[in-house]
């Protein structure tokens, strides 16, 4: 690591557990309140709509309570502050990280704050209101707007982009992710594949841990901010 090196930093539930947002496979986390297959698949939403525009109306109503913690804080210093570059990618579909500071955050999954027109494939910006009272797209007018979130079998965003950067990166960084969804779970094998260090900062071993050069077990609002202290004074 020197201080031009390239770094891609892959973030999950677990960065944004600390700010009161529900992570999806603990104890009560978003997947036991709700099937997968009824509410983050596409056939889960053409049987039911409303049920599914809810639940993502309900978690983007929820984003106004809450606030990003050091972890994303942490990070945001490091985009800002390391002279190589630093993608951060993240699974995560709330505005933590851009609310800390951080800029061009990649959201391979979607964002509670976009809707996706099923009628002109346009992405909106969007701050309410609820989907689930149909209103018109900004661009077409039609009332036929989805939550612009990649449900499973779904093709994530960018990922040519990302495979990019991790082919040129010198460090890869996954933060608070399970390792149980796919592609991103496969990131960390694609960098070590391209001679990059792999590093995990998680609360507990992930699926993914022996993939890793090293793995630091912890809170992410402890553990992120270290580790960039530790980069921005090599
Ligand atoms: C796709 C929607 C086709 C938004 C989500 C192999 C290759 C390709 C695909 C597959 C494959 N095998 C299977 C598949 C299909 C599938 C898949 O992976 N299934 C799994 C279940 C086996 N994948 C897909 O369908 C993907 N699309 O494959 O397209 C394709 C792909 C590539 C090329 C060609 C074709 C689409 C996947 C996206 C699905 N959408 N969410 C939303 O509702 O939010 S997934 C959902 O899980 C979220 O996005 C979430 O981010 C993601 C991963 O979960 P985590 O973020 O890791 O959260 P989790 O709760 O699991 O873990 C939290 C972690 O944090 C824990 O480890 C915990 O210990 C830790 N933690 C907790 N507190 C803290 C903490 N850490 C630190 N500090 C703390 N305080």
């Amino acid at each position: 690591m020197d201080k031009n090196s390239k770094i891609v930093i892959l973030t999950g539930a677990g960065i944004s557990a600390e700010s009161g947002i529900d992570t999806f496979r603990s104890e009560g986390g978003l997947w036991e309140q709700h099937k997968v297959e009824d509410v983050a698949t596409p056939e889960g939403f053409a049987r039911d709509p409303d049920l599914v525009l809810g639940f993502y109306d309900m978690r983007r109503e929820a984003l106004a309570k809450v606030e990003p913690n050091a972890a994303h804080r942490a990070l945001a210093q490091l985009i800002a502050g390391h002279s190589g570059k630093v993608l951060l990618v993240t699974q995560n579909v709330d505005d933590l990280h851009e609310r800390a500071g951080a800029k061009n955050v990649l959201h391979m999954h979607g964002e509670l704050k976009s809707a996706l027109c099923q009628a002109c494939e346009m992405r909106s910006a969007w701050e309410g209101p609820a989907l689930l009272s149909r209103p018109p797209c900004p661009v077409c007018k039609a009332p036929m707007l989805r939550p612009d979130v990649v449900w499973f079998g779904e093709m994530p965003y960018e990922m040519e982009r990302i495979y990019a950067a991790i082919r040129s990166a010198d460090l890869f960084v996954s933060i608070g992710t399970s390792g149980a969804v796919y592609p991103a779970a496969g990131f960390v094998r694609d960098a070590k594949d391209c001679g990059a260090a792999t590093l995990e900062l998680n609360l507990e071993a992930s699926d993914g841990s022996a993939w890793f050069d090293e793995s630091r077990l912890g809170k992410a609002s402890e553990l992120v901010p270290q580790w960039v202290d530790e980069i921005l004074r090599s």
